[in-house]
């Protein structure tokens, strides 16, 4: 069975409760094959269930363990960096430590993957990404941001308005500690506002560009414009 087969299906539909039936036979289908990614991360939040169907899944009302690759190698403080290039004028590596001494901000906020899926009052805690575009200079005529991760194969995106908001992170930490590596550690883009998919995790590239280059998901079909329940078919959320 080729490496395909073996990454974690993130179904798309559109009513929430057909999403998640449609995820589950699609689980079904990948069988066993699927198993050893989508697992329940340790550090689990019991979460609602709006959907009265999602306890029926791995991980039961917590978190779900998504990669679109195989395997993902591990980075520690000691190997860890993250680049900010492209429309700046001094583009910058960071290590671990060097994002640690900067000032962090921490939300505590539903996380919500388009699935349906979700994990209320979870924490996390980073850097502003704003911080980082003002301390590498945003030339005048960028408009977006891509972020690469160092899985080698997840994208994302915002536009440079959404990317400057105080609830978009570089998140070191998640739940009152250091991000796990299932979860995207040692760090993962948080966009508190949008669905979790625009969370990149394993973050190591921040590029400034003159458009928005849609991410993986939204080359599958997802909205660019993630917002919790304004986006992807649904307007039943009056958040952010
Ligand atoms: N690098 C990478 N980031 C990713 C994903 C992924 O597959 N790869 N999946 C996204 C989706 S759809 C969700 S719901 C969350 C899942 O985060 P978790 O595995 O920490 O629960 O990560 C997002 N960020
Ligand atoms: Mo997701």
């Amino acid at each position: 069975m080729g490496a395909v087969d073996r990454t974690v299906q993130h179904p798309k539909g559109t009513p929430v409760g057909r999403r998640v039936v449609l995820g589950l036979l699609g689980l079904g289908a990948a069988g066993v094959a699927a198993g050893p990614y989508l697992q329940r991360a340790q550090d689990t939040v019991a979460g609602k269930d709006p959907t009265g169907l999602t306890g029926l899944l791995p991980g039961g009302g917590g978190f779900r363990y998504y990669s679109i690759v195989a395997s993902v190698p591990d980075r520690t403080a000691e190997t860890y960096t993250l680049t900010v290039d492209g429309l700046v004028d001094r583009p910058a590596t960071y290590r671990l430590p060097d994002l640690q001494a900067m000032p962090q901000r921490r939300t505590v906020r539903d996380v919500q993957c388009v699935t349906g899926w979700r994990v209320p009052d979870t924490p996390f805690e980073g850097v502003p990404l704003a911080h980082l575009l003002d301390a590498a200079g945003v030339r005048p005529e960028a408009r977006a941001v891509r972020f690469s991760c160092f899985d080698g194969a997840y994208t994302e995106s915002l536009t440079l308005e959404q990317a400057r908001r105080d609830d978009v992170l570089v998140a070191l930490r998640m739940q009152d500690a250091e991000i796990s590596h299932s979860h995207g550690g040692p760090v993962r883009l948080y966009v508190a506002p949008m669905y979790f998919y625009k969370s990149a995790k394993w973050l190591s590239g921040i590029t400034v560009t003159e458009a928005v280059q849609p991410g993986y998901w939204e080359r599958n079909g997802y909205d660019v414009d993630a917002w919790v329940g304004r986006s992807n078919g649904r307007d039943d959320a009056p958040t952010v």
